[in-house]
C-alpha cells in the first residue's frame, strides 16, 4: 500500500479535512456508555439521541455484539455514527414493566441455553422458550447442561432422554461440569472461531464455565445461598469477551423468565421443528393446535410422534402470548 493511500494514519489529513471513522464492536453497554472494541483499543462511546428514536419497540437500540462506526472526540471518548445491519440477534420481552423487546446479543454464530441439572433444577420450559426465540430469529441454538457432578442416578436417564429428544430436533446437547476438565475442553473447542452467547437463569454456572474455558477472565461468580438455591446476581450487564482461543462469547446476567416477543399464536408452531410437517395436515391454516377439529399436530401428538413435554411447553407459550 502506498503511503498516501493510507491516509488514515497521516496526521496532515486530520480534521478538518476528514473525520477518522473507526469500525468497532460493542462489547458492553451500561445504559449511557457503550464500550466499543476497535481491535486496538476499547473506546467508551455515546449514542446520539436520534438512534434511540428509530427503534421504537426496542428498549436498547444497540446491543452487545453489534458492529458500529465511531468517531473519536477530543476527550478520547467516542461518538457512535453508524450501526451496521445485524445478521441476527436474540431478544426477549422487556422486563420491569417496560414495553417492547430487549436485545440480548447480536451477530451470533451460536446461542447456548445454559441450565444446571440441579441447584437450580433444570427447567425444560425455559429451554423450549429459548429455542423458539432462536428459531424465530434464525440463530443456531444448542443446550448446555452444567453441574453434571451433582447428577444423581435418576438424573442420568433424564439427561439421556433430553439428549435424544433435542438432538433429533437439531439442537446439540453438551453436558459439562467444572470438575470435569474434558467437558470444559470440549466446550472450549466449540467456542473457538465464532461468536456465541450464554443465556440462562442465575446460578447455573454461565460465568463459571467462562472462567474455566478462559482462566484469564476473572469475572466474579455467585455463591449459592443455602436457603434458596439461587445464585446471587453477579453479572449485571451483558459482556462480550474475547477468549484466549480466539472465540467471542457473550456472558449475560441471569434471566429468570424468557418472555417471547412478537410471535403470533398461529405462527408459534413454525418454531417447533417437530410440528412443521404435521401442521400441514391441519384443516385451518390459522390452526393453533389445541381445540380445532382435524388438527395434524394433535394427531401426531396422539400417535406419540411429539414429546408430551414439548407439547406442554407449546401450550404454555400459546397461553402466554394469546
Ligand atoms: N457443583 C458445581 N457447581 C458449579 C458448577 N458450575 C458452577 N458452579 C457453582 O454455581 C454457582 C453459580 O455460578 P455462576 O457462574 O455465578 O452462575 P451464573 O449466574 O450462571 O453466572 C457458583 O457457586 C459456582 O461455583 C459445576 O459444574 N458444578
Ligand atoms: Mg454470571
Ligand atoms: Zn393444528
Amino acid at each position: 500500500m502506498g503511503v498516501l493511500s493510507n491516509s488514515f494514519f497521516c496526521p496532515e489529513l486530520s480534521p478538518p479535512y476528514f473525520l477518522p471513522m473507526q469500525k468497532g464492536r460493542v462489547i458492553q453497554s451500561t445504559g449511557s456508555w457503550y464500550h466499543i472494541d476497535t481491535g486496538t483499543e476499547v473506546v467508551r462511546s455515546r449514542l446520539p439521541g436520534r438512534f434511540r428514536l428509530e427503534g421504537k419497540e426496542v428498549t436498547n437500540p444497540i446491543a452487545v455484539g453489534d458492529w458500529v462506526d465511531i468517531t473519536i472526540n477530543d476527550d478520547d471518548t467516542g461518538t457512535i455514527e453508524e450501526i451496521h445491519e445485524r445478521e441476527n440477534y436474540v431478544t426477549r420481552q422487556a422486563t420491569h414493566g417496560r414495553r417492547g423487546e430487549h436485545i440480548l446479543a447480536a451477530n451470533l454464530d451460536m446461542a447456548y441455553v445454559v441450565q444446571s441439572i440441579r441447584k437450580p433444577a433444570l427447567k425444560e420450559g425455559f429451554i423450549d422458550r429459548f429455542l423458539v426465540t432462536c428459531e424465530a430469529y434464525e440463530v443456531p441454538a444448542s443446550i448446555i447442561i452444567n453441574k453434571m457432578d451433582l447428577a444423581k442416578e435418576k438424573d442420568l436417564g433424564f439427561v439421556d432422554h433430553l439428549n435424544g429428544l433435542y438432538s433429533k430436533l437439531g439442537y446439540s446437547v453438551i453436558t459439562t461440569s467444572l470438575k470435569d476438565e474434558d467437558s470444559i475442553q470440549e466446550l472450549s473447542k466449540k467456542l473457538e472461531a465464532s461468536t456465541s452467547v450464554f443465556i440462562g437463569p442465575s446460578g447455573v454456572g454461565k460465568t463459571s464455565l467462562l472462567n474455566a474455558v478462559d482462566p484469564s477472565y476473572t469475572e466474579k461468580t455467585g455463591e449459592i445461598s443455602d436457603y434458596s438455591n439461587k445464585g446471587k446476581h453477579t453479572t449485571t450487564f451483558a459482556k462480550l469477551i474475547t477468549l484466549e482461543n480466539g472465540g467471542h462469547l457473550v456472558d449475560t446476567p441471569g434471566i429468570r423468565e424468557f418472555g417471547l416477543f412478537n410471535i403470533e399464536p398461529w405462527e408459534l408452531s413454525l418454531y417447533f421443528p417437530e410440528m412443521l410437517e404435521p401442521r400441514q395436515h391441519c384443516k385451518f391454516n390459522t390452526c393453533t393446535h389445541y381445540h380445532e377439529p382435524n388438527c395434524g399436530v394433535v394427531a401426531a401428538f396422539e400417535r406419540g410422534e411429539i414429546d408430551p413435554n414439548r407439547y406442554n411447553s407449546y401450550l404454555n407459550m400459546l397461553e402466554s402470548i394469546d
